[in-house]
C-alpha cells in the first residue's frame, strides 16, 4: 500500500504543497496538494520532473575535494568528516588571517535562511546575500518608496480581479500554481487580461488584448495612462483624498506626457492608451496593474515600478477585494509569529556590507537581501576589503550574474569556494569542495510561513531516505559551525527540534499537519478598512508619491523621462526569460524536461532576419559588448524588430551533465553589469547585442 506524505515542491521557489505517494521507500507519484484551494492536484511539469531529479546518476553523490586546477573536473570523494573539516579549517584559517567579514554567502532565499543567516553572523560576517535583488530589487524598492513595504509583503487577489494588466509578467509561463487558477476562475467569469510585451509570448496568447510595445519603452505608456487618468479624473477620487499625498506634484509631473507623445516613444497607438486608462477604471477598485518581476529591467526599473504602484493607487486598488493587497501574518489575527534562529542574542558585526547595499552603492536597496551583481567587482577591486571565501548554497553565481566572464575570473582570486547544490552546477564544477544537499523529496527543511489574506503553516517532510550519501543543508551548516566552534548557535539535533521551535509562540503542534500537510491559521480573510485602517508605513503614514525614501538619498522621485535610444541596423536589445519548462539554470540536465526544452534559440523578427540574411534554425552568432555566443535563431514575426529574446539558464559548461553540455547560449556571459542604481537591480534587458551568421 502506497503511503502519502504531504510535502513542498522545490522544484522552483514557487513552493507548491504537493502530495507524494511513497512504496517501499520510492516515490510513485507526485501532485498537488489537493486540499490546497487553488493547488487543487494541480502540478506543473517541472513539478512533476523532481522524479528524474531523485533519480538522476548525474548529480553529486558525495562530497568531492578538487585536486586538480578549479574548473578541470578532478575531484577526490571525500567523507563528510573530511570534507567539512576541510572546510572548518580553511574557514578558521580566513577568518583569523583576514577577519569574518572576508567570507561572503549567497543563497537562494529558501525555508532555512534564517539558519544560513545564523551562520554568518555568528563567523562574524555582514555578507549574506540572497538572490533578491537579481530577480525583482527594484520592485522591492519602488513598494518601500511609496507604501512602506517591501514587495514581498505585497500580494494580488487573482480570483477577484475583474482587470489586469501585465507588463512582461508572463504568468503562464513564468508560471506560478496557484495565481495562474485564480487567474483562470477570474477570467472565466469575465474578468480582462491585458498583456504589454515586445514579444508574443503564452500570456499574450491567452490575453484579451495584447499590444506589443518597443523593448523598455513601458514608463512612457504609463506616464500617458497617468496624464489620461489626472485629467480624464478617471481615478478613485474619494481613496485619493484620503490616502494620496502630493497629487499636485504628480499632476505637474505627468501634464507633458500625452498619449500622442508616449505613442511615438513607445510605439502603442495614443487611442489604445486612453482606451486601457477607460476601461481599467470603469472596472475600478478590483484591477490590478501588476508590479511584475523580471520583464523589463533597464536603467529606469525603479520609476517603471513605481508608475505601475502609482497606477493602482489611483485605481483604489490596495487593500480592495479584487486588487492587491498587504499580506498579513499571524500577528494581525493576534496570534504569536513563527520563530526564527536569528531571533537569539549573535556575535554584533562592524564590517559594512561587501556589496554596499544599504550603503554607498545602493544606498536605498533592501541590505537585508545585499547586491550580488557586486561580487566581481568587490573581489577584484578589494572594495571595500579583500575577499576570500565564498559559500554558493542554492545559488549560482555563473550563471545568475550578469557579465559570467567577470565573476570567473573573480572566483579565481579566492581562497576557498564551497557549492552546497543538489547539481554539478557551474559553481559546484568551479568550486573547491562540494556538500551535496539531498534533494527535496529526500529532505525536511524548516516550516514554510505563507502571509496573505489567510496567513497558512506548510510543512516540507521527508518523502523517501537519500539515494546518495547527502546531507539537509540546515544539519551541513550547524556541523561546520561546530567545526568552528559556534555550535551553540545551532541548538537543535532534528528536525522536529527546529520545528518545534519555530512553531512554540503559535499553539500548533507538529501533529497538526499529518492531516492535510499545512496549518490554516485563521478561516478569516483580512483587508484593512479603506477609509480609516491602511497603515501604510511611510513617515506620514499615507501612500507617498513624493517618497521620503527616495528624497533623502537624494534621488528625484519624478525626474523627466529619458528616451529610449533608437536601435540602429543590426543592434538589438538582448531581452531574456523563462520557458514553462525549466526552473532558471537547474533543470536543463533533468531527464525529462530536457527532452521537452533541450537548448534556447534566438527570437528574431523576421524583417530584421532577411535584412541580415538569417534564416530559421540557423547558428548565428550574437555579439555583446562584453562577449559573443553561438545559438540557433528562431525567425519569428512574433518579436519587435528592435529586440532578440532568448531563454535564460542554457550554455553550460559542466561535462558531467552530459544532457545539456554545451547546448545553447548563456544570456549571463552576454550580458553587462549595468545596474538600476536606486532599485538595486541589475539590468537584464539592457544589453544591446549585434547579429551576424558566423564567419
Ligand atoms: N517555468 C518557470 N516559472 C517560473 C520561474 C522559472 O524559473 N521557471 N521562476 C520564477 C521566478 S523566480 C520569477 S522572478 C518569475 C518571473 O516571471 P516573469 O517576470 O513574468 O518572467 P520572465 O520569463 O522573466 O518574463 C520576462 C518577459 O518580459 C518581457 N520583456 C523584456 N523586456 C521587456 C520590456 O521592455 N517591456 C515589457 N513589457 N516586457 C519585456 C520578455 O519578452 C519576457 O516575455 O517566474 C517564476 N516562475
Ligand atoms: N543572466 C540572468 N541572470 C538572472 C536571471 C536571468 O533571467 N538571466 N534571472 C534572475 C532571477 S528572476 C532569479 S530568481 C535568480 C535565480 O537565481 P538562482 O537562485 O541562482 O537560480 P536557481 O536556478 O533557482 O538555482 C540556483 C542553484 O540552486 C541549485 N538547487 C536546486 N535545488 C536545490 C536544493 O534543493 N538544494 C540546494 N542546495 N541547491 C539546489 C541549482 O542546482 C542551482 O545551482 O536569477 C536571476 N539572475
Ligand atoms: S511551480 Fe511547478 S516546479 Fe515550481 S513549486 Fe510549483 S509545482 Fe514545483
Ligand atoms: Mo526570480
Amino acid at each position: 500500500m502506497a503511503q502519502e506524505v504531504f510535502s513542498i515542491c522545490f522544484m522552483c521557489t514557487i513552493r507548491c504543497p504537493i502530495r507524494v505517494l511513497v512504496e517501499n521507500d520510492d516515490v510513485k507519484w507526485i501532485e498537488g496538494n489537493p486540499h490546497v484551494p487553488g493547488i487543487e492536484g494541480a502540478l506543473c511539469a517541472k513539478g512533476s520532473a523532481g522524479l528524474a531529479l531523485l533519480h538522476d546518476h548525474e548529480r553529486p553523490q558525495h562530497p568531492m575535494i578538487r585536486t586538480g586546477p578549479r574548473g578541470a573536473g578532478e575531484w577526490q570523494k571525500a567523507t563528510w568528516n573530511e570534507a567539512l573539516d576541510y572546510v572548518g579549517d580553511r574557514l578558521k584559517e580566513i577568518i583569523k588571517q583576514h577577519g569574518g567579514q572576508s567570507v561572503v554567502f549567497g543563497e537562494r532565499t529558501n525555508l532555512n535562511t534564517h539558519i544560513s543567516k545564523t551562520f554568518v553572523k555568528a563567523i562574524g560576517s555582514p555578507n549574506h546575500f540572497t538572490h533578491d535583488a537579481l530577480c525583482k530589487g527594484s520592485v522591492n524598492t519602488a513598494f518601500r518608496s511609496l507604501t512602506g513595504f517591501t514587495d514581498a509583503q505585497v500580494g494580488v487577489d487573482y480570483a477577484n480581479t475583474r482587470y489586469i494588466v501585465m507588463y512582461g509578467r508572463n504568468i503562464f509561463e513564468a508560471l506560478e500554481i496557484k495565481p495562474i487558477n485564480n487567474l483562470l476562475n477570474a477570467m472565466e467569469k469575465g474578468a480582462k487580461l491585458i498583456y504589454i510585451d515586445p514579444r508574443v509570448s503564452i500570456t499574450a496568447t491567452k490575453a484579451d488584448r495584447y499590444l506589443m510595445i518597443r523593448p523598455g519603452a513601458d514608463l512612457a505608456l504609463n506616464y500617458a495612462l497617468i496624464h489620461t487618468i489626472l485629467k480624464e479624473k478617471l481615478y478613485d477620487a474619494p481613496y485619493v483624498r484620503r490616502w494620496v499625498k502630493d497629487l499636485k506634484e504628480l499632476q505637474a509631473f505627468v501634464s507633458p506626457y500625452t498619449p500622442e507623445w508616449a505613442e511615438a516613444e513607445c510605439g502603442i497607438p495614443a487611442h489604445e492608451i486612453v482606451t486601457l486608462a477607460r476601461e481599467a477604471a470603469a472596472a475600478k477598485p478590483a484591477v490590478v496593474f501588476h508590479y511584475g518581476y523580471r520583464g523589463a529591467h533597464h536603467p529606469n526599473e525603479i520609476y517603471f515600478r513605481r508608475s505601475l504602484i502609482i497606477l493602482n493607487a489611483l485605481m483604489g486598488s490596495i487593500e480592495a477585494k479584487g486588487g492587491i493587497f498587504f499580506k498579513k501574518g499571524p500577528k494581525a489575527f493576534g496570534l504569536g509569529d513563527i520563530r526564527k534562529y536569528t531571533e537569539q542574542e549573535l556575535p554584533k558585526v562592524k564590517a559594512p556590507r561587501f556589496d554596499g547595499s544599504g550603503h554607498d552603492k545602493f544606498p536605498i536597496a533592501d541590505a537585508s537581501h545585499g547586491n550580488p551583481q557586486m561580487l566581481a567587482h568587490a573581489i577584484l577591486n578589494e572594495d571595500p576589503y579583500p575577499i576570500k571565501a565564498l559559500f554558493a548554497n542554492r545559488f549560482e553565481p555563473l550563471q545568475s550574474i550578469p557579465d559570467a566572464a567577470a565573476t570567473r575570473k573573480a572566483l579565481d582570486k579566492l581562497d576557498l569556494i564551497v557549492a552546497i547544490d543538489v547539481n554539478f552546477s557551474e559553481i559546484a564544477w568551479y568550486a573547491d569542495v562540494i556538500l551535496p544537499e539531498s534533494m527535496y523529496l529526500e529532505r525536511a527543511d524548516s516550516l514554510q510561513l505563507v502571509t496573505g489574506l489567510k496567513p497558512q503553516i506548510y510543512m516540507r517532510r521527508q518523502a523517501v531516505s537519500p539515494r546518495y550519501d547527502t546531507r539537509p543543508a540546515w544539519l551541513i551548516l550547524k556541523q561546520i559551525a561546530q567545526r568552528l566552534d559556534l555550535g551553540k548557535y545551532f541548538p537543535y539535533e532534528t528536525i522536529e527540534d527546529i520545528w518545534n521551535f519555530q512553531l512554540q509562540d503559535l499553539g500548533v503542534t507538529i501533529e497538526d499537519f499529518a492531516a492535510k500537510g499545512f496549518v490554516a491559521l485563521t478561516d478569516q480573510t483580512l483587508l484593512w478598512d479603506r477609509e480609516k485602517g491602511i497603515k501604510f508605513k511611510t513617515p506620514s503614514g499615507k501612500f507617498e508619491l513624493v517618497s521620503a525614501l527616495m528624497e533623502s538619498a537624494g534621488f528625484p522621485s519624478f525626474p523627466p523621462y529619458t528616451p529610449t535610444p533608437k536601435s540602429d541596423n543590426g543592434a538589438f536589445k538582448l531581452m531574456v526569460g523563462r520557458g514553462a519548462a525549466h526552473t532558471h539554470m537547474s533543470t536543463q540536465n533533468n531527464l525529462y524536461l530536457n527532452e521537452l526544452a533541450p537548448e534556447n534559440f534566438l527570437w528574431i523578427n523576421t524583417g530584421a532576419a532577411n535584412h541580415l540574411g538569417i534564416k530559421d534554425g540557423e547558428v548565428v552568432e550574437v555579439v555583446s559588448p562584453i562577449a559573443t555566443a553561438r545559438i540557433k535563431a528562431k525567425v519569428t514575426d512574433f518579436i519587435h524588430p528592435e529586440a532578440v529574446f532568448m531563454l535564460h539558464g542554457f550554455g553550460k559548461t559542466v561535462p558531467a551533465q552530459t544532457r545539456c553540455y554545451l547546448k545553447g547560449a548563456s544570456d549571463a556571459l552576454l550580458q553587462e553589469n549595468i545596474s538600476d542604481r536606486v532599485g538595486g537591480s541589475p539590468c537584464l534587458d539592457a544589453t544591446m547585442v549585434r547579429v551576424r551568421r558566423p564567419k
